[in-house]
């Protein structure tokens, strides 16, 4: 496609170029320069269903990405994707580096409209490396409530607040035995960086989950999202860890105590509601102790052990 931006733009690194449409502190956009960094070196193309991350491409013949990307319909970009990587399997060159084949997805095309093709790609362990941008919302259409949408939170189809819980897409995924998935953080980039690496020297199904502040939907400040995603890792409400073969789990950071009401106040969609907060907290801690079983460690490794997000491993 045609390029009109800059050429000192142009640096191998950068998927998401400077000038799209997309709202400023969007979580998706700071996920694509984290993905574009960790790529670096590496040929692929990007498939990309209905949603906020194709809008961002622009009108034809410009484009906001720096590599091929492909639009699907809604529910169907594992399908499409995997098409794509049997066409590149077909072509592959012996002597030259495999072509990656990325599907990028929010929440909407992942945990509802699209989950019969993606547990179809899944269960076929197709070679893949499948991101679902999780802001919680329908976001290109206005901000209505997905399944992805937490409890409490105001969306303009649930202007009381939404009744139900988020959906574990990652225990669902888990569930398929795929080769790796893995929950990513933009607050943190070097874990970010170190479980695209790791996904890139295996082969087969790999998922990552990606916490996505949306300043337009959650009603927050542009500045802050950076500062809302860690403290949604600190406070165990969006754990950060991997499943290597749907079985063995790790925790990548454990929570640190942050209070989840430091997470809620900064965001006008929990607001106006009547959020049981002690509830939420005890859903937290017992999701936090889920995973650790999930991890086999017991609480006497947790308390042994000085990974968080205060204190890395030594
Ligand atoms: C079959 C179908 N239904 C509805 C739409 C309209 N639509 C386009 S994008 C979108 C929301 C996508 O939400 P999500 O996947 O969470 O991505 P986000 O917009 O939040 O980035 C909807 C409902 C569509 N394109 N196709
Ligand atoms: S609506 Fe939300 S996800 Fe979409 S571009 Fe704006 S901030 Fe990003
Ligand atoms: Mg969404």
């Amino acid at each position: 496609m045609m390029n009109a931006v800059n050429p000192q733009y142009e640096r191998e690194d950068c998927l998401l170029r400077p000038g799209n449409t997309n709202c400023g502190g969007c979580g998706m956009s700071m996920g694509l320069t984290l993905l574009g960094r960790a790529l670096e070196g590496e040929t692929y193309s990007m498939v990309i269903p209905a949603c906020c991350g194709i809008v961002t491409a622009g009108a034809y013949p410009t484009t906001s990405y720096n590599v091929p990307v492909l639009a699907s319909t809604f529910a169907s970009s594992p399908a499409f994707a995997s098409g794509v990587a049997a066409v590149n399997e077909l072509n592959q060159d012996p002597d030259a580096r495999k072509p990656r084949v990325i599907c990028w997805a929010g929440d909407g095309g992942t945990y509802d409209i699209g989950i019969a093709t993606l547990s179809a790609a899944a269960e076929r362990n197709e070679d893949l490396i499948y991101f679902c941008y999780d802001n919680e919302i329908y976001g290109n259409t206005g901000g209505q409530r997905s399944s992805a949408t937490p409890v409490g939170a105001r969306t303009t189809t649930t202007p009381g607040g939404k009744g139900e819980a988020k959906k574990e897409i990652m225990e669902i995924l888990a569930a398929h035995r795929i080769p790796y998935a893995a929950t990513l953080s933009i607050a943190h980039p070097d874990d970010f960086r170190e479980k695209i690496r790791k996904a890139l020297a295996m082969s087969g199904f790999r998922f990552f989950l990606m916490h996505a502040p949306c300043p337009t939907g959650w009603k927050t400040e542009p500045a802050e999202s950076i500062e809302l995603v860690r403290l949604a890792v600190r406070s165990g409400i969006f754990p950060l860890y991997e499943v290597y073969d749907g079985t063995d789990y790790r925790i990548s950071m454990e929570p640190d105590g942050t209070d989840p009401e430091k997470y809620f106040e900064k965001q006008k969609r929990f607001q106006g509601q009547d959020i049981d907060l002690e509830k939420v907290k005890l859903a937290v801690t017992a999701r936090t102790e889920r995973l650790w079983k999930l991890a086999g460690l017991s609480q006497v490794d947790k308390a042994a052990s000085a990974y968080s997000v205060n204190k890395p491993p030594a």
